[in-house]
């Protein structure tokens, strides 16, 4: 891309459209990489091509199709031999090929880690593949290849550790998006939470209402769905035999049948598939059902349904037997404390504990409703962070320590596993190293949920598109800094250049440019300009989840369950979880407001964006191609693709090699009449000073490049090409003159 001389929209856009056409979904403009999502696997991530791009050394990069192994390999480069911490950033609109994406870049991770050292222990390929495979290994080759035999039975065990640790990183892929994901309009695969995958893997704000509900044309998560295409002796140990999901009100879709289907394997398929990872990843079966009971009772409590009670201001549950198999399910010995925790909440009058019931203020039964709603959530997003505090416990570091014979088959099966066309396997959570190798920095790959404008857009989009902007506002800086640090290089004298930033949407009010109150929605809507274009939300529910909280009463009850995992999942939020051994993350002041959603979420996309300051940044656009959806050209806009372009037109010069320069420059050296001059430079200043108009900053002379303004330097080649013509027909009539 930068090598076109004519850097303007239709122009890339023309570029990306040929090369997608031709099978080539990856571009450079400089050192971002642009992913076209393909919408189907093409041949292109090969083991063998992944270790092409695994060899390339630095300053090689243009010499080797674009792809973006080469972020990859990059990142890894830069950690191994620079020693300095990596991240890849990720981002594009919802369904563009970020998790994908994400996958990809893991595995080849993985791939260069293993040719790396299969050189250092001199290893065939295929022994190479079944170990070796570290990521952040500090001094390459220490020792390794030493004949003393016990030495290398102590590697081979770390080897096998080392298998195993990938395994699992490799799973919990597809685990997390089975819990984490779900199909939305604009995606089947659609991530619901944002994931920072360093040594540990650190996930932001799962989508709690959709575990109550979703709309239409969508699915709740994919777990759901899974446990009931279960076999049906599975399905009648968490007491949901022979029923379907469109008979659960949570995830029961009102929309046609084809809704509630995804595409690729069947929902039963990919049952078997979680209870695998969940092996691999040390999940024992008894946990593994009681994780599964957890799963069952939340679709059971959105069963529950409330009528009048006997006095005018109570409620009621409609049929006491709904509370059975929920009770059940979550270990809660007499459905009458569940009856009380939903209808009831504790309040404490002058160190008395009074019950009272929930008021049903609006209509009958929405307070119970939404208790039962919230307990609910409460239970599968505690789920949500048990599982991924299980996956960062599991992939620490490889011990050399002997691991069970099952864990080992698993790894061994999995590894061997057919990957039907898609890429070869995924790893998750990359970094760590050896057992005796300390990791010297790591690499962490940002996967967030991509920007969504729905009809409706409630406080999950505002959400999401907040870090979005985030994200957006990072990359505008980078790639500013770039211009200024490469104008200085150049020695070109740098002005201040604005750039679209905005930061500026935390001032909202009534009459900012970016704030906007549509005329036409009712008194909750209102609209922000986002990067990438307008979104107007609908404030209805806005407080009540940002507040994110439930009754102590329910908390009471699911910590007396005996369910030892219904247990633990709460207990772990009341006394919070366990520091994660990587990340220290700043707390900030526990004052009232710091509670909500909002303010919590946006504290940890501070400290994530700290994080990834510390670190060399690259990054990879995804484009979604679909014409039915949003047009290329936008999301070229957004990406900062185009941004990227306008910052530099911003600055006035557009960036030239100085090849094409001189192309230009000795078509016209002889009409101008430059005498010869010993230097390209001074040959290309004297024809300059010539050919453009004194006086108005046509250009500047940089050190090893000449930075036109914009338009100057196709008015040149307009010359050179009314030139070329008019020697055509010189030329014409000279060969009709001889004849
Ligand atoms: V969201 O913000 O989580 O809703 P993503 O993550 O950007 O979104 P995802 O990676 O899930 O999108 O990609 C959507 C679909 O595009 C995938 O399910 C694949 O079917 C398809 N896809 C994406 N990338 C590739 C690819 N490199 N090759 C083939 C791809 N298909
Ligand atoms: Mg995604």
């Amino acid at each position: 891309m930068t090598a076109l001389s004519y850097l303007h929209e239709p122009g890339i856009l023309f570029n990306l459209r040929r090369r997608f056409f031709r099978c080539l979904p990856y571009t450079y403009t400089g050192d971002i990489v642009v992913a076209v999502n393909p919408y189907r696997w093409l041949d292109l991530y090969s083991d063998e091509l992944g270790a092409r791009y695994a060899r390339m050394k630095a300053g090689e990069r243009n010499q080797l199709t674009p792809h973006v192994f080469s972020t990859s390999a990059i990142a890894y480069d830069g950690l191994s031999r620079l020693g300095r911490g990596q991240s890849i950033l990720v981002s594009g609109e919802s369904g563009a090929g970020k998790t994908e994406t994400v996958k990809i870049l893991m595995s080849h991770l993985a791939t260069v880690a293993r040719s790396r050292a299969a050189r250092i222990n001199g290893e065939s390929g295929a022994d190479a593949a079944a170990g070796g495979m570290v990521v952040a290994e500090g001094a390459e080759g220490d020792g390794m290849q030493s004949d003393d035999f016990t030495i290398k039975q102590g590697v081979k065990r770390l080897e096998t550790a080392k298998v195993i640790w990938w395994t699992k990183i490799i799973e919990s892929n597809p685990l997390l998006e089975s819990f984490g994901n779900a199909k939305t309009v604009r995606n089947d695969n659609s991530s619901r939470f944002g994931k920072f995958t360093q040594l540990q893997c650190v996930t932001y704000l799962l989508e709690k209402s959709r575990v109550v509900g979703h709309s239409e044309g969508e699915r709740g998560y994919h777990i759901f769905y899974q446990l009931l295409a279960a076999p049906e002796a599975d399905k009648r140990i968490f007491g949901v035999e022979g029923r379907q999901a469109w008979e659960f009100a949570f995830v029961t879709a009102d929309g046609l049948e084809a809704d509630a289907i995804i595409e690729g394997k069947t929902d039963g398929e990919r049952y078997g598939m979680t209870c695998k990872a969940l092996d691999i990843i040390g999940v024992p079966l008894d946990e593994r059902q009681q994780l599964f009971s957890i799963l069952a009772g939340v679709l059971q409590l959105g069963q529950i349904s409330f009528k009048a009670g006997k006095d005018d201001d109570s409620s009621a549950i409609e049929d006491m037997a709904m509370l059975k198999e929920p009770c059940q399910q979550l270990g809660v010995a007499d459905p009458k404390h569940l009856d009380l925790a939903l209808r009831y909440r504790t309040v404490r009058v002058r160190g008395e504990e009074i019950q009272t019931p929930n008021r049903p203020e609006a209509a009958l039964g929405t307070r119970d409703a939404m208790a039962k709603a919230a307990a609910a959530k409460a239970l599968y997003s505690h789920l949500f962070d048990w599982l991924v505090a299980r996956i960062n416990a599991s992939t620490g570091a490889p011990s050399a320590a002997p691991l069970g014979p099952a864990a080992a088959a698993a790894a061994r099966r999995s590894i061997a596993g057919a990957h039907g066309g898609r890429p070869p396997p995924r790893a998750s959570v990359v970094g760590g190293g050896g057992a005796h190798a300390v990791p010297v920095g790591s690499i962490a790959l940002l996967d967030i949920f991509g920007f969504e404008s729905f009809k409706v857009n409630r406080f999950e989009q505002l959400c999401i598109n907040y870090a979005n902007e985030k994200l957006q506002q990072k990359f505008t800086q980078d790639i500013f800094k770039t211009v200024q640090a490469e104008y200085e290089d150049e020695g070109i004298p740098w002005s201040h250049v604005d750039f679209a930033d905005n930061a500026d949407l935390r001032s909202i009010h009534e009459d900012h440019p970016h704030f906007c109150r549509n005329k036409l929605g009712g008194k909750l809507e209102f609209g922000i300009k986002h990067y990438a274009g307008m979104v107007f939300y609908n404030a209805e529910g806005f407080l009540e989840k940002n507040k994110d909280s439930i009754g102590d009463d329910v908390v009471n009850l699911m910590m007396a369950s005996s369910r030892p995992l219904v247990k633990e999942i709460f207990t772990r939020v009341a006394t919070g979880p366990p520091p994660s051994g990587h990340h220290k993350v700043k707390s900030s002041s526990s004052s009232s407001s710091s509670n909500t959603l909002a303010s919590k979420f946006k504290t940890s996309l501070s400290v994530l964006m700290e994080t990834i300051k510390e670190t060399n940044v690259q990054y990879v656009r995804c484009i979604k191609p679909n014409s039915n959806k949003s047009p290329v050209v936008e999301q070229l806009r957004c990406a900062g693709v185009i941004e990227a372009i306008r910052i530099s037109r911003a600055a006035r010069f557009i960036m030239l090699l100085p090849a094409a320069e001189r192309e230009i420059m000795s078509m016209l050296a002889a009409d101008a009449g430059a005498p010869g001059t010993p230097t390209a430079k001074d040959l290309c200043a004297q024809l300059l000073a010539q050919l453009v108009p004194k006086g108005q900053g046509g250009y500047e002379m940089g050190r090893t490049r000449v930075y036109f303004k914009f338009g100057v330097l196709e008015q040149l080649e307009q010359q050179r090409l009314a030139k070329q013509a008019q020697r055509a027909t010189q030329l014409q009539a000279l060969v009709r003159m001889a004849r």
